[in-house]
């Protein structure tokens, strides 16, 4: 076949690659999904919960809980043949936070996750979205035996702006972490499109 003009020397579509953080409490199920979507054997940092953590990370309420994440999660996927994400998973816990500013530089937005019996557990990282202007979505990570919340009543429990995405998940499940991606995305492409906007009239 000959190649017409256009298609003569021609590079290859290079995806566009996104950075997304997943933040949220210890034991929300960060890991759980970055390793149900990600393409790349997810790059995870698990340590033993040791006697020596055990007074820090407080596993009350997380069940069959036993390692936990010393620096963070990392995965991709590639949502369309144009479009990869690149996960990051942000430390649960107190003692990591130091690490937050590093992961947040030039993420497009974030996902908090959040259990709706321990929801002040995500507030931390709802303010620190917030003040950041960082875009986010909330998703409700559904485990089985919480009581199923409406979404409204979990946006008023967070006190959050009526745009925010609030959104009900399985994080074990490949095609629910994707549906909270691509709403992540939608989210962001969106109000940068707003701010743009904005910034000329
Ligand atoms: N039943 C149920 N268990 C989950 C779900 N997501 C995570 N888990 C479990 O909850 C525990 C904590 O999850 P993990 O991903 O390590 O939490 P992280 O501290 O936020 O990274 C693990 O034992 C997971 O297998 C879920 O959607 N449903
Ligand atoms: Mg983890």
């Amino acid at each position: 076949m000959i190649l017409g003009r256009t298609e003569r020397g021609k590079a290859p579509v290079e995806p566009v690659t996104l950075k997304i953080l997943v933040a949220g409490g210890f034991g929300v199920g960060k890991t759980t999904l970055v390793g149900a979507v990600s393409e790349i054997k997810p790059l995870r940092t698990e340590e033993m919960l040791s006697e020596v953590g055990r007074p820090v990370d407080d596993t009350s309420g997380v069940e069959g809980k036993h390692t936990t994440t010393v620096a963070m999660d990392f995965g991709r996927i590639t949502l369309r043949a144009d479009l990869v994400l690149y996960l990051f998973g942000t430390p649960g816990q107190d003692r990591f936070w130091f690490l937050w500013d590093e992961l947040a530089t030039g993420a497009l937005g974030a996902v908090v996750l959040a259990d709706t019996r321990r929801l002040e557990d995500c507030f931390a990282a709802v303010d620190y979205f917030e003040r950041r202007s960082i875009p986010f979505v909330v998703g409700v990570n559904c485990f089985e035996g919480a009581t199923r919340y409406p979404v409204d009543s979990v946006r008023r429990a967070l006190d959050l702006d009526e745009r925010v995405p609030v959104v009900l998940c399985d994080a074990r499940d490949r095609e629910s972490v994707k549906e909270v991606l691509v709403e992540v995305v939608e989210h962001a492409v969106a109000r940068v499109a707003a701010a743009r906007e904005h910034a000329t009239p």
